[in-house]
């Protein structure tokens, strides 16, 4: 037992751009169960719930020990009565009883398998199971209809439920770069997202580009997708134009934290490494059923078939030489190109609460594309990350720790 005096008291800032977080997390154990339950609400269409959750996961992430009591969260922002509860559980339980029953509803296993289709989100996923479809099996025999997205994500299910490694993510990268040098010279390109942060793996890769000539970069995506293209890189792509200068209802406001940067969602075709593909000649990749059912095996039955049709299966997979890879392009003129890496480093809870940030406490309106300050009328212009935490009056942040 210890002793209320021997406890450690945490001191820490209420909003996560105001605090370092790394990659290590000294209490995984409750960020995994408030993360769990946060992932719950969002599945569920309870933003204000998931946002709480996700919060009290973040400040759990930027303690600098593991928490032991409850005594030593006296004081500390960002935990909720329903947050704290859930930390209890798992102090004194050694898990939380509300995720335990969350992991094992069906409904929640459910939205996991079906949100885990790219082009599914929460909406498309709860109309599914209210129709009775609870997994892929029952969606590909449903007579759903889907869009394009969903059918490529269908077909790269395990491929894209399969984290991507940095060792994917930077040969991803020197694609890109070919891609773009081939279009217009000079253009930039930057790794962002998760693995700017530092990460190991991540469930896709994100791209901004940029050219140092103000103007340049107009049309440089559909350039840049159409060389991808023809290199047949390209499992997948949608790309969308710039919509910034059009709106009317102001840059520094975007309807959502979507921004309006001329971006790509796509599917990569990567071909794995250099040592299976020295061994696995490229034919191989497009076996068809009747190449590996040997000529003696006859099957007689629809179970025997079955049988010999997974065998097929799992022998194609082993012979594959490529993978799917979700990967993000987005291309940023140069003078907004500062906000643009801001924006799109993520965490996705940092972001947020850069904007929160922004508004509350200075009545200034940060997106992906500028920032705006309400009180002088007038945008402030930056040309790295640091100016823009200057502005705001925070202590700069590296991307690695901005793992909130
Ligand atoms: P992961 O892929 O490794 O799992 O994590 P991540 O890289 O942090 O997440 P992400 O979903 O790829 O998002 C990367 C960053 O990009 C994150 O900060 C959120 C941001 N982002 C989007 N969509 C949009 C958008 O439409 N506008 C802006 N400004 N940012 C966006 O994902
Ligand atoms: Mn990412
Ligand atoms: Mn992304």
């Amino acid at each position: 037992q210890i002793s209320e005096a021997e406890v450690a008291l945490f001191s820490v800032s209420s909003y996560a751009c105001q605090r370092r977080t790394t990659l290590d997390n000294h209490n995984s154990n409750l960020t995994d169960a408030l993360s769990l339950l946060a992932e719950n609400a969002e599945l569920n269409n309870e933003d204000g719930r998931g946002v709480a959750f996700r919060r009290a996961a973040a400040l759990m992430k930027a303690l600098p020990t593991q928490v032991i009591s409850m005594s030593q969260l006296r004081g500390l922002p960002c935990l909720g009565e329903h947050s704290l509860r859930v930390i209890k559980d798992v102090l004194e339980n050694g898990v939380s009883s509300e995720v335990e029953s969350t992991k094992q509803s069906k409904r929640y296993k459910a939205l996991k398998i079906l949100t885990g289709i790219f082009g599914v989100g929460a909406k498309t996923a709860d109309r599914w199971i209210r129709e009775g479809i609870y997994n892929l099996e029952q969606l590909r025999h449903s007579g759903q209809t889907l869009n394009r997205a969903q059918k490529s994500g269908l077909e790269h299910y395990d491929d894209l439920n399969e984290p991507v490694t940095k060792a994917e993510a930077d040969a991803i990268g020197e694609i890109v770069q070919k891609a773009v040098d081939s279009v217009l010279t000079g253009s930039q390109v930057a790794l962002t997202g998760g693995f700017r942060r530092g990460k190991l793996t991540g469930h896709d890769v994100d791209f901004l580009i940029t050219h140092p000539e103000e103007g340049k970069e107009v049309g440089l995506m559909p350039k840049v997708v159409a060389w991808l293209e023809s290199q047949g890189f390209l499992l997948y792509q949608k790309t969308t134009r710039n919509s910034y200068l059009e709106s009317k209802d102001g840059p520094a406001r975007p309807a959502s934290n979507m921004d309006r940067f001329e971006r790509c969602f796509s599917i990569f075709k990567l071909t794995k490494g250099k040592e299976q593909e020295s061994t696995q000649p490229e034919e191989q990749n497009d076996l068809k059923t009747k190449d590996v059912l040997r000529p003696h095996m006859q099957a007689d039955t629809d179970q025997q078939l079955c049988e010999l049709s997974k065998n097929y299966q799992m022998e194609a997979a082993s012979h594959k030489i490529w993978r799917a890879v979700r990967v993000d392009l987005v291309v940023s003129p140069i003078s907004q190109f500062a906000f643009a890496v801001l924006g799109w480093t993520g965490s996705k809870l940092f972001e947020r609460e850069l904007r929160r940030w922004a508004g509350h406490e200075k009545n200034m309106s940060l997106s992906s594309h500028a920032l705006f300050d309400n009180t002088q009328n007038k945008y402030l212009r930056a040309t790295s990350e640091e100016e823009i935490f200057a502005y705001l009056g925070l202590e700069y942040i590296p991307p690695s720790e901005r793992n909130a």
